[in-house]
């Protein structure tokens, strides 16, 4: 991470501040408003009471999201996924260029697994029976939080039966110095994790980094599937294996650079009250029943800085990480739903609660069937509201959106309500967990969906008077 921070003060977007902050709600003020216009990473230097900087904001412009993800704009995201896809589905390379050009992309895609290493810099200080959460800037987000926050954790969980890890971005409270409450919701890889040790009655095994390498950080917020190992898929976007090391008292493996590790265990029948935490829904989710862990000890570099975010009323830093997500995983969604064309969550509406599809229609039904897939496509089946359009709209462009949907629709012919899987953190619905969602169907309709009426053309002037308009642009004295 601070090879990052040290590349982006280059390319002057890191801001030093070394006025004294609180790490209770100030820093948060000041990270909000930077977020929110599209300012620099900031590292506060000087937080009161604590040694240890703290960094925030680190992906909070398509820039530096791109950057950290090995690409120097984004729109290249969409690529990183979709050249070894067309390679190992497509079809054969032409030419000598097109065959060296993908030997070159396999023998990448052959050192991508993650490497044990003996020794690295996040163990540089070890402590165990002194080890103290308490030494660090962990913030307080907003007035009403439940108290003072891990954002920014990788959390390194192993499944009990298949010994297969899983790293999630999943928020912890601390409770004390020595005790975290576990933020992983009902759907997520960690709670799997946790559901099997408690079916199991065995102690479950945890270690959290904090301030790695901004493509690891990012790989524990994407939505993979659960077989798929984050740090696989971080060794695939950076090109090189993840070099990890041992804990010092739990058998799981962490980033060797990182900034700091967190070791500890849960036990499989303790839960403790979690929250409440100003969300990225704009909302505070409400206090709930979490498990606990217990830390057994704490590593870092010899001068560590703390990595953090904040979440709140969009749009935030993690509008990048969830942006990234859309456009890296857009052609494996293609896979899946080939009429695909692009796909937009917008991060003013929380990720979840909206998603536009614009597909290319060719048979009834198609826009219903896209929505049901999209329902079923892992966190995309959190999609509270999904708004399907035709190849020709621009899902990215919300006024475009609204111009179809409010167009082209009936809306007593045209949605589909279903019921299934909601986001913990959604509260509109009448249960936890579960709730409501509806599906708008905005493309052209065909006669065999009922639609017996023509439908009209848009109104695009010909090619012919516009040529002609052009040529004689000045001519009309503008
Ligand atoms: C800043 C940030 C905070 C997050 N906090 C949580 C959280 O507290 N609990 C949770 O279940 N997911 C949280 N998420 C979302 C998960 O990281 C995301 O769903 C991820 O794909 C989970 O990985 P998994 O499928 O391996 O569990 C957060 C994401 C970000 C970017
Ligand atoms: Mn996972």
């Amino acid at each position: 991470m601070r090879d990052f921070l040290n590349f982006i003060e280059k390319k002057g977007q890191l801001k030093r501040i070394s006025a004294p902050v609180d790490r209770d709600l100030e820093v948060t003020e000041i990270s909000d408003r930077v977020m929110k216009s599209g300012g620099p990473a900031l590292l506060f230097e000087n937080v009161r009471g604590f040694d240890i900087p703290l960094a925030i904001n680190v992906f909070g412009s398509r820039e530096r999201m791109s950057w950290a993800l090995g690409v120097d704009a984004w729109d290249e995201l969409e690529g990183r996924i979709d050249r070894v896809l067309s390679l190992a589905l497509g079809p054969p390379p032409k030419g000598m260029l097109g065959k060296v050009n993908a030997l070159s992309e396999i023998l990448k895609v052959g050192r991508i697994g993650p490497k044990e290493v003996g020794s690295g810099p996040c163990q540089e200080v070890v402590k165990t029976d002194d080890a103290s959460l308490y030494e660090f800037p962990i913030m307080k987000c907003w007035p009403e939080d439940a108290g003072h926050y891990i954002t920014l954790p990788l959390v390194f969980t192993h499944d009990p039966n298949t010994g297969k890890r899983n790293v999630g971005m999943y928020r912890l409270q601390v409770f004390d110095e020595r005790t975290i409450g576990m933020h992983w919701q009902l759907h997520k890889g960690g709670m799997s994790h946790y559901r099997e040790s408690v079916r199991a009655a065995k102690r479950m095994e945890i270690a959290v980094a904090v301030g790695t390498e901004p493509v690891l950080t990012y790989a524990a917020t994407a939505p993979l599937p659960p077989d798929i190992d984050e740090m696989v898929f971080a060794g695939f976007l950076r090109e090189k294996a993840v070099e990890m090391v041992r804990c010092k008292t739990v058998d799981l493996l962490v980033p060797a650079d990182s900034e700091i590790i967190i070791e500890g265990y849960v036990n499989p029948s303790e839960l403790r009250t979690e929250g409440p935490f100003g969300d990225h829904t704009g909302v505070y989710s409400l206090a709930d029943e979490y498990p606990v862990l217990h830390v057994t000890a704490i590593t870092h570099r010899h001068d560590p800085i703390y990595a953090s975010t904040i979440v709140g009323k969009p749009p935030m830093e993690d509008a990048f990480l969830g942006g990234a997500t859309e456009r890296l995983f857009l052609p494996l969604i293609r896979l899946m739903v080939p009429e695909l064309v692009d796909i937009h969550l917008p991060a003013g509406a929380a990720f979840h609660n909206f998603a536009i599809a614009s597909i290319r229609k060719r048979y009834p039904g198609q826009a219903r069937k896209v929505m049901h897939a999209i329902w079923g496509l892992g966190q995309l089946m959190f999609s509270k509201f999904v708004i399907i359009v035709d190849e020709d709209v621009d899902v990215q462009n919300l006024r475009e959106v609204l111009w179809r949907v409010g167009n082209n629709t009936d809306p007593a012919r045209d949605v589909e309500i279903v019921k299934g899987p909601a986001d913990t953190l959604e509260h509109a619905s009448p249960e936890p967990n579960y709730g409501g969602k509806i599906g708008i169907d905005a493309t052209i309709k065909m006669p065999a969906e009922g639609h017996h009426r023509e439908w009209p053309p848009d109104i695009v002037m010909t090619q012919e008077i516009k040529d002609l308009v052009d040529g004689r642009w000045e001519e009309y004295g503008f």
